[in-house]
């Protein structure tokens, strides 16, 4: 321990519930390196990120922080952190390299050797299947627009399923489809870079499609009490003021941004407003019969990733938007308050307005905090101490606010800190550090901040002072 504000937490008066999940998360592509070994071949992010101006420094994840070379050596950190989770993702490419056909053994083998140590150390492996690094051959093939690309999703979650379902027991079939359709093919800015309103929509769709695909195949598959689930970076959106065009522009977003996957996966329905939004850009008849009866199979839990709220006006955003059928008619406004190096708000608040909200809109689904953290400058002073103040501070007003959510009645049964460790923060590179654990990428050394110590201090007490 090292600063003031990393202090052991005293006493425990914010105590969660007994059996809350403490976790930490990653990403395949943000942490593992090894691009090329084994039979893994490009997915959509190694491709990307070599095209000039697409990703800071021109950085990619061909080593990122080399976890595939380093896994015992980090899961030695979550059992010093004292974890009771692992949230982490499987790599498309590694697994089944042209998102066709048969599995490459080593890739699995890979995957069954971090579940074993986990499981061996205590700590239960939460899987996801997509992380945003679609095999680089379906892409060519039209990616995410095109249905083809939903069907391969569901072989491909039989074949994971069938070889690591009888060791892990919770399942996550998509992250943040949000980021990987809009700012994937919306506005560009995340890989595969392609900038068409109509592809974003499709690929939403497209992703809503696979998911259900996937949960269909992990239930043939996997015993009875596994818990499946899917990953949603819901917006927290607030209008700038009381008046009825921002309350328009509040709708807007919430339709293209949250309940175009919340009503077909929980409801089985498309958005009546998202439809007539988005008119001039598609009538959606790509969309077909039984696909929302597909997308809705039931799911035991709800994952959600959350770091600052969106305020929005009435207005227009600058092109190319991610914002299809909205971009005319929507400002975003920056929230006030302290930022953090990626320059996002720090808003606790946000979280448990989303978290009070789910609680009456899907009342009987348990949510899980699957992300939540914040960037800082961090480095590491000459003594070797990682101090981190602005980080912990951020994290205990989250959680603080998860703590009131599980009070006002949120059934919110586990938190994931994202994340481990430093990584490749995708069109940032490696400018933005994330990790409660600090990577040097020369040498590859990690050494725990003060983040570290807190959040092992508070996972040790099962909760905040107050
Ligand atoms: O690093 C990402 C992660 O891959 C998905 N959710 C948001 C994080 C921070 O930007």
């Amino acid at each position: 321990m090292t600063a003031l504000d990393a202090r052991p937490e005293t006493t425990a008066t914010l105590r969660f519930p007994a059996g809350f999940r403490w976790g930490t998360a990653t990403a395949a592509y943000q942490i593992e390196g090894a691009a090329a070994e084994d039979g893994r071949t490009p997915s959509i992010w190694d491709t990307f990120s070599r095209i000039p101006g697409k990703v800071r420094n021109g950085d990619t994840g061909d080593i990122a922080a080399d976890h595939y070379h380093r896994v015992s050596e980090d899961i030695a950190l979550m059992k010093r952190l004292g974890v009771t989770d692992y949230r982490f993702s499987i790599a498309w490419p590694r697994v089944q390299p042209t998102g066709r056909g048969p599995a490459v053994q080593k890739g699995l083998d890979f995957y069954r050797g971090l579940v074993d140590e986990l499981l061996a150390s205590g700590i239960r492996p939460v899987a996801t299947l997509y992380h945003w690094d679609l095999p680089q051959e379906l892409e060519d093939a039209g990616g995410w627009p095109q249905r083809e690309t939903a069907q391969r999703f569901g072989e491909y979650a039989g074949i994971v399923s069938g070889a690591l379902g009888d060791r892990v027991a919770t399942w996550t079939t998509l992250n943040e489809p949000w980021c990987a359709a809009f700012l994937g093919y919306g506005n560009g800015v995340h890989a595969p870079g392609r900038t068409s309103p109509l592809a974003s929509l499709r690929a939403a769709h497209h992703f809503n499609l696979a998911h259900g695909w996937a949960v269909r195949e992990l239930r043939s598959r996997l015993p009875a009490q596994c818990e499946v689930s899917l990953t949603l970076n819901l917006h927290a959106v607030r209008p700038l003021s009381d008046s009825a065009a921002d309350a328009d522009a509040t709708r807007r977003i919430d339709a293209v941004g949250n309940r175009i996957f919340l009503d077909p996966v929980f409801h089985g329905r498309l958005p009546e407003d998202l439809v007539r939004d988005t008119a001039p850009v598609t009538d959606w008849s790509f969309v077909r019969d039984g696909d929302l009866e597909a997308a809705s199979a039931p799911i035991d839990s709800l994952g959600i990733n959350y770091y600052s709220p969106t305020v929005v006006a009435a207005g227009s955003s600058p092109a190319p938007s991610p914002w299809a059928g909205a971009e005319e008619h929507v400002r975003f406004v920056p929230a006030p308050g302290p930022r953090t190096a990626m320059d996002w708000p720090v808003d606790a608040e946000g979280l448990y307005e989303l978290l009070t909200r789910l609680r009456d809109d899907l009342p009987g689904v348990p949510l899980v905090i699957t992300e939540n953290g914040a960037a800082y400058d961090d480095y590491a002073d000459p003594s070797g101490a990682v101090k981190d103040p602005e980080r912990v501070a951020y994290l205990r007003a989250h959680l603080a606010a998860v703590h009131r959510a599980i009070e006002a009645g949120a059934d919110v049964r586990g938190y994931f800190l994202w994340s481990l460790l430093d990584n490749f923060e995708w069109a940032y590179g490696y400018s933005k550090r994330f990790g409660i654990v600090h990577v040097d990428f020369a040498t590859q050394r990690r050494t725990f901040k003060d983040s570290a110590h807190w959040y092992a201090d508070v996972i040790a007490r099962g909760g905040l002072s107050s």
